[in-house]
This record gives structure tokens, sequence and C-alpha cells, in this order.
């Protein structure tokens, strides 16, 4: 069996890097995404988008992964054994999905352990603080190698293809308000594949998912990779 993940924030969530959309404490009830999160946002005030993932970034080296990534690395192992694959696309930043041992994950957000020359394109590992005067080789300005609003998701060709291979289409711990990431149970339902929904609260497309299941990811993403590795 080929199994399409597609995880959000809410996988990450009980590992402290919080969520954006929701209760009180999401980011974007905090701050402003078109202030932050935004190629023109980033062209008019560097130092406070700088700001913004830097405080993240660090936050982000502090915390680890939590029982949910770790049950994706059981699923990946155990789909491999019964000569199935697991393809793990994620719209998180963050990466505690390697760190929990995930041998491929597709980051269509970018990474925030990242930088991007906006001259060159060079991309480069970066666990620093980054400021208006950080340069690349090139010496172009560096920002943060994550997709704002506006901008194209990375990797989608691959992403597509592997729809197409898949026997079951399952989203965990993310709203289905951002597109194309949104858009994609319904690119696998067209396709006839299986769609499931694992969340805390059903999210804006919920009703395309042929099974739901509520609770927190530490708890229900193990139980569902058992029943999965059962079948
Ligand atoms: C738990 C839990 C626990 C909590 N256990 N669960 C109108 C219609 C359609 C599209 C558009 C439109 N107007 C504009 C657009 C396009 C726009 C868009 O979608 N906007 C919407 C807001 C309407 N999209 C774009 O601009 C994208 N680019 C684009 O469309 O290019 C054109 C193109 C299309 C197709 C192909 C090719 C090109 C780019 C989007 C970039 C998003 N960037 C961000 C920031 C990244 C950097 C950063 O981190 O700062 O990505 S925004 C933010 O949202 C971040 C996330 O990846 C993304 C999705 O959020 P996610 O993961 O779903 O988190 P939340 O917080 O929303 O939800 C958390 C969930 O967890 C909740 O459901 C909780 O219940 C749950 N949860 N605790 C389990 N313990
Ligand atoms: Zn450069």
């Amino acid at each position: 069996m080929n199994v399409f993940v597609l995880t959000g924030a809410g996988v990450s969530a009980e590992s402290g890097l919080g969520v954006f959309r929701g209760s009180g404490t999401a980011l974007w009830k905090r701050y402003d995404p078109m202030q932050l999160a935004t190629p023109e946002a980033f062209a008019r005030d560097p130092a406070t988008v700088h700001e913004f993932y830097n405080a993240r970034r660090r936050n982000l080296i502090a915390a680890s992964p939590n029982a949910a990534h770790a049950a994706l690395v059981r699923l990946e192992a155990g789909l491999a054994q019964r000569g199935g694959a697991l393809t793990l696309v994620t719209q998180n930043i963050d990466d505690l999905h390697e760190r929990a041992g995930s041998s491929r994950v597709i980051h269509m957000h970018g990474e925030l352990l990242k930088a991007r020359c906006a001259s060159c394109g060079a991309v480069s590992d970066c666990q620093r603080d980054l400021g208006v005067d950080s340069r690349c080789g090139c010496a172009g300005a560096l920002r943060p190698h994550v997709v704002w609003f506006g901008e194209t998701p990375l990797y989608m060709d691959e992403i597509y293809a592997a729809l197409e291979t898949a026997d079951l289409f399952v989203a965990i711990g993310t709203s289905g308000a951002v597109y194309p990431a949104a858009g994609l149970v319904r690119e696998a339902r067209m396709r006839g594949v299986r769609c499931c929904e694992l969340n805390l609260e059903p999210s804006d497309n919920a009703a395309e998912f042929d099974d739901r299941r509520y609770g927190a990811a530490s708890e229900i993403v193990p139980s569902w990779v058992d029943v999965i590795l059962e079948k």
C-alpha cells in the first residue's frame, strides 16, 4: 500500500511550536500574516520579519519531536516491510519529522533551518539568527527559506506525481485553510483515493474526507498507525 501523508502545524503543536489559526495563542491571532509572511512585508521591513523567524528558529532548535512524529517513522518502516511506501509531505517549516527519523520529508512551505539568497537563490543551512546584514557569498541578502503568501509552494510536481500512485491520503493536524495544500484532498478524491483526516477538531474541508478521527496527534496518530499496519 502507498500512503500519502500531509502534515500541518497540529502535528508539532505538542512539541511546543504553536499553530497559526484557532485560539488566542495561535500565531496569526497574535501577529498579522500580511506584515510577516509575504514578500512585500520582507521588502518593506526585513528587520521585523527576520526578528519573527529568528524567535521561531530558536524555539525550534530547543524543541523535540513528539509521539506523532515517531509514529510516522514507524509507518514508513512498516509500509516498506510490506512492499509499500510512505510519501510524507509537510507544510511545516520545522525539522521534527527528520529529527524523529523520517527518511524523506517534502517541505512544501520551506525550511526554517535554511536560508536562501534573494539574489542567486542559493540555499544554505542556517541555525543562527539572520538580520538585514546577513549576506550570501555573492553579496545578495539572505532571507528565510520559507514560502510566503503569494509565492509558489515547493515540489508541487513531485507532490502531484506521488498522489497518482497513492492508495490512501491522510491529512494530519492541518486546518485546510491554505491552498494549494488544502486542495490536495480533492485531487486525491478525484482519483478515487480514500481520504482520512486526523485532527484535534474538524478542519475547514472535513466534509471531503471519508474517515475522520479527532484528538491530540500524539494519541490518534500512533493508534491510527497501529490500525494501518495491522491490515
Ligand atoms: C492539532 C493539535 C494537536 C492543533 N493534535 N491537531 C483564495 C482561495 C484559494 C487560495 C487563495 C485565496 N486567496 C489567496 C490564496 C492563496 C493563498 C491562500 O491559500 N490563502 C488562504 C489564506 C486563503 N496561498 C498561497 O499564497 C500559497 N501560494 C500559492 O497559492 O501560489 C499559487 C500556486 C497555486 C497552486 C500551485 C502552485 C502555485 C502559499 C501559501 C504559503 C503559506 N505560508 C505559511 C507560512 C510559512 C512560513 C511560516 O511558517 O511562517 O505556511 S502560512 C501558514 O499556514 C504556514 C502553514 O504551513 C500554513 C497551513 O497551516 P496549517 O499547518 O494548516 O496550520 P493551522 O494553524 O492553520 O491549523 C492547525 C491545525 O492543527 C488545526 O486544524 C487544529 O485543529 C490542529 N491541531 N493542535 C492534532 N495537538
Ligand atoms: Zn547568492
